[in-house]
This record gives structure tokens, sequence and C-alpha cells, in this order.
């Protein structure tokens, strides 16, 4: 049955599919059989029907927030469900968040990601959180924030400020899911998604690998990602950084070609998204992460640090990009800096 479809999907044009697209987890599994320069042509052929496939737009991400959360995500340094050293803070002021955000814009940034670890902002969060959004904005860079569970009329408070993108990941397949997160529900995050979409800011929504899932279980989640109607205008992949006190310390690791195959797997189903190639790139050497920008990928986390994690440094970056001959760009395709 499988080798059926993996025929088909080999043979097929490569028109994306017409809408509304329906991807079953058995047509995204196929992608994934699919032999590797098979398809990692695919996704090279649609990324060159929607991108510059040599620009790579620069997202700096700042955690406004550190530490001291309620929820128990396995793969998260910052609940307190585990013993991980990062300790709880208070949500930043927003003149140092301004700062950062000057700091990152000079450095080439053309987009910054603003994460607070909880469960939900409480309203009296949001006032200071919008003076946030609209400093980044006056400062021409692309906005996103992360703060967890949301409501509509805080979904609406956001977009009033001018919130281009908001962050919230289904991070895995629906079956997975129970083995990750036990304090809110796949439903909850798709309520979240759902409000953001109907206030009308961007979504940004994609999810982690390597957290010891199956191959059915990772296209289970980019089905559930290309099936949403729009599919997110930004999916982050991001690649398990495994942290000493989460339970997840120990999982093996995911072949990095499995890794390459989600983000190609991605870009296929979602050709219009920007596909970031987001947390874990630090434990991927310089040839693997070319590989996903040949699989399509056309963002990374840009600056030496994540949220508590580190990230390749920024000057080692821009010597990435600059030997791959590739440029840094803002997504609507305008030269950074
Ligand atoms: N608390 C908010 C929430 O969960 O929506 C926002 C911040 S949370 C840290 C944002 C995302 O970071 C998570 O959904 C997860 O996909 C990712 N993440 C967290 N810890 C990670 C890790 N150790 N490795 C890879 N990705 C991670
Ligand atoms: C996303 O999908 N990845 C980013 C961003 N959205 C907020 C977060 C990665 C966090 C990695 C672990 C850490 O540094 O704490
Ligand atoms: Fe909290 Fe977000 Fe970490 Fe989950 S991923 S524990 S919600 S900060």
């Amino acid at each position: 049955m499988t080798q059926t479809i993996t025929a088909e999907i080999a043979t097929q044009t490569l028109t994306p599919p017409q809408t509304p697209a329906r991807w079953r987890v058995a047509d995204v599994v196929a992608l994934y059989e699919l032999p590797f320069n098979d398809l990692l042509y695919r996704a090279q052929t649609v990324h060159r029907e929607h991108f510059d496939p040599n620009a790579v737009q620069l997202s700096t991400l700042l955690s406004i927030k550190t530490g001291g959360c309620e929820e128990d995500c396995a793969y998260c340094p910052q609940s307190v469900h585990h013993e991980t050293g990062v300790k709880a803070d208070k949500l930043m002021e927003v003149d140092a968040v301004l700062k950062a955000a000057e700091t990152a814009k000079a450095n080439g940034a053309t987009r910054f990601c603003m994460g607070a670890a909880w469960r939900n902002p409480k309203d009296r969060h949001l006032e200071p959180i919008k003076e946030m959004i609209r400093g980044v904005k006056a400062m021409g860079m692309e906005t996103c924030v992360t703060l967890g569970m949301l409501e509509a009329h805080q979904a609406s408070a956001l977009r009033d400020a001018g919130l281009d993108y908001y962050n919230h990941n289904l991070d895995t397949s629906p079956e997975f899911y129970g083995q990750i997160i036990s304090t809110r529900t796949y439903q909850d995050r798709l309520d979240t998604l759902e409000h953001v979409r109907d206030a009308g800011i961007n979504v940004c929504c994609g999810g982690i690998v390597g957290m010891g899932e199956s191959r059915r279980e990772r296209a289970g989640l980019i089905s559930q990602l290309a099936n949403m109607e729009p599919y997110p205008e930004s999916v982050p992949i991001n690649n398990l950084v495994q942290v000493a006190g989460t339970p997840l310390t120990g999982t093996e690791a995911l072949d990095p070609f499995e890794f390459v195959r989600t983000i190609a797997v991605a870009r296929i189903t979602m050709p219009k998204a920007m596909v970031r190639l987001s947390a874990g790139r630090e434990q991927m050497d310089e040839a693997l992460q070319a590989l996903c920008f040949a699989a399509g990928a056309n963002s990374i986390f840009y600056g030496d640090q994540l949220l508590t994690t580190s990230n390749p440094q920024a000057e080692a970056d821009r010597k990435l990009i600059d030997r791959l001959g590739m440029r840094a760009e803002a997504a609507n395709g305008v030269s950074a800096g």
C-alpha cells in the first residue's frame, strides 16, 4: 500500500495540491519514504516557486519572562516540574527589552521574537507586552510573541498593538502528545490558534522532533499543520535540545537526515510558509544546516542564545550564510541591514 502511494507521489507533477489540500498522515509518510534526493528535489522545486532560495531570514529570540512555568512539557527546561537549574524571573522591563531589540537589529536581525514561560498571560501583563510590540515594530522589525494559551480578547489586544505573528506550537502528533504534556490538551492548543487566526494575526506554529516519536508521529504533526485552513504562515521545526533534568534527557538522537526530511516535508506540504530551522542548530554541523536550507528552510534563530539554551554564535552564522552564497533577508525579500 505504502509502496503504491510512494510511487504515485514520486511521479506526480510538482504542482502543489489543489486547495483545500488534505494531507493524510499516510501521504505525509509517503513523502518521508521517498529516496532522499527525490524528496529534496521536490522540496527545492516547491521552495523556488515561492521564495528566493538563497535568502534566509534572521530572527532573534529573547526570553522576556524566564522559568517557573507550571506546565509539565517534558522537553522544557523552564517547567517547575523539572530540576534543571533555570531560575524563575519576573517579566522584563520594557526598556530592557527594547534595548535588546535595538542590538538585534544592529546585528542584522529583521525579526524579533519575545517568549514568556507562562501557561497563559494574565490581562495585566498585556499592557507592557503591547508596549514592547509597538517599540519593536517602530524599529522596523517583524514582531512575534509566544506567551502560552490566549483568550480571544487577549489575541485582539495583541492585534491592536500591531503584532505580526503569534507563536504557539502543536509540538507533536495528537497520538504522541500525551507522552509529552499532561497539563493542557491538544484541543487547548488548537483553541488558542483559532483565537490568533480570528484576531487576524499571522500564525506561527510548528513542533519538535527528536523526542522519541516515530516517523508516523512526525508525519502526524506535519499533517495537522498542513491541514489547518489556512496552514500557518510560519512553521518552526525544532530539534530537541536535551537539557539535564528534563525527562527527555537521554532520548536517542534523531538521525540527522530524518531532520532534513522533516524540513523538506514541511516545505512541500506548506509551500508558502516560512519554514524555520529553529532550536537544535548548535548540535548540527554546517553541512547539515546547508542541507536544511536546500530542503526549504528559510529562517534561523540568530544570536548566541535561544531562550535558556545556547545557539551558534552570530559571527559563525554570518560566515556560514556567506560561504553558502546566501543572503540575510526579510521575509518580504527586502535586504536586511
Ligand atoms: N510557554 C509558551 C508555550 O509553551 O507556548 C512559550 C514558550 S515555549 C518555550 C515555545 C516552544 O519552544 C515550545 O512549544 C517548544 O516547541 C520549544 N521548545 C522548548 N524547549 C525546547 C527544547 N528543549 N528543545 C527544542 N524546542 C524546545
Ligand atoms: C520555537 O518553536 N522555538 C523557539 C521559539 N519557538 C520560541 C524556542 C526554542 C527554545 C529552546 C529551548 C530553550 O532555549 O529554552
Ligand atoms: Fe511552559 Fe512553554 Fe516550557 Fe511548556 S514549553 S513548560 S508552556 S515555557
